[in-house]
């Protein structure tokens, strides 16, 4: 176990000795680039909601207007976030790895924004937007009624997110799966891991002997059985670990 900011040498070798390594990031990483995570209070308009009790099929039912604009809402924070250093140096630990998969819980886009090439995005993705009756991708819905019309069959469009108390995409969730069955490192950054079945996917590592990382400012239900706990803002603590994997030449 380590606290702070320095990375134990024996972590820095087995990151780079890796065959596979497997990451899962969630809302945490993309704070530095000024999404709010979801354990944030909502700010102004959502103040008074929990995301638990707009992002659901109950809720779109109940009120399809308001559920969509608070996605608007999002959308155009996430249209104006970049990604930050903790993007980038997964990117980079990508690059350097026989075997990587990152699992994000995000729904920003921010790790293909980096350059992140094998990302199973678990939850969808804010971005794009599909039929609620049928689940068939709907590109660029007018802009008027909200929720917009489908084109094909006239039901209301849906972000292409997945909502609480509905099934992950199949192909993600065994991709994730096998992914934290098969790693020797997996990297856990940014996720209060309370969230399933993503939250499962670091004890599923563990519990195969890999070598469990947690990066994060504050404890989760991960904390007391990590191998190692590197406290700390990601965007801080990436670059770090990538600097101290392989340490820059020259
Ligand atoms: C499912 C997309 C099968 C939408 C999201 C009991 C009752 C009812 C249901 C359940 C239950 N137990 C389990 C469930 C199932 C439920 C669930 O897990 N509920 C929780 C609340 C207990 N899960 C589901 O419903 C999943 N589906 O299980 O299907 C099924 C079917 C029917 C019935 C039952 C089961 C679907 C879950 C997917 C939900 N969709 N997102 C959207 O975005 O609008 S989840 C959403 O919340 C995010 O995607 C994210 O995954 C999650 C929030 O988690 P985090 O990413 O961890 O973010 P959070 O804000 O929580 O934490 C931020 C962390 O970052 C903190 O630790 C903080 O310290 C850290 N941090 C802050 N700054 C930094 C930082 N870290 C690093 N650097 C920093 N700078």
């Amino acid at each position: 176990m380590s606290g702070a900011m320095d990375i134990p040498v024996s972590l820095a070798t087995a990151l780079r000795n890796a065959r596979h390594v497997a990451v899962l990031t969630g809302a945490g990483i993309s704070a530095e680039s000024g999404v709010p995570t979801f354990r944030d209070s909502q700010t102004g308009l959502w103040a008074r909601f929990r995301p638990e009790e707009l992002a659901t099929p109950e809720a779109f039912e109940r009120n399809p207007q308001m559920v969509w604009e608070w996605y608007e809402w999002r959308r155009k924070l996430v249209g104006q976030a970049r990604p930050n250093p903790g993007h980038y140096a997964l990117a980079r630990i990508e690059q350097h790895m026989p075997g990587f998969t990152l699992i994000t819980q995000n729904v920003d886009g921010l790790h293909h924004a980096a350059g992140s090439r094998n990302v199973v995005e678990m939850h969808g993705n804010i971005m794009r937007n599909k039929c609620f009756e049928h689940g068939h991708a709907v590109d660029r819905p007018d802009d008027d009624p909200k929720p917009p019309r489908c084109p094909r069959c006239g039901g209301r469009v849906r972000p292409d997110v997945v909502w609480f108390g509905e099934m992950l995409p199949e192909h993600a969730l065994q991709a994730a799966l096998g992914a934290a069955g098969t790693c020797d490192v997996f990297l856990c950054v940014g996720t209060s891991t309370v969230v399933e079945p993503a939250a499962s996917l670091p004890f599923t590592a563990l519990a195969r002997g890999a070598c469990v990382v947690e990066i994060n400012p504050a404890p989760t239900p991960l904390t007391s059985r990590a191998s190692y706990v590197l406290t700390g803002p990601s965007g801080i603590i990436l670059p770090r670990l990538v600097a101290a994997a392989w340490p820059p030449t020259g």
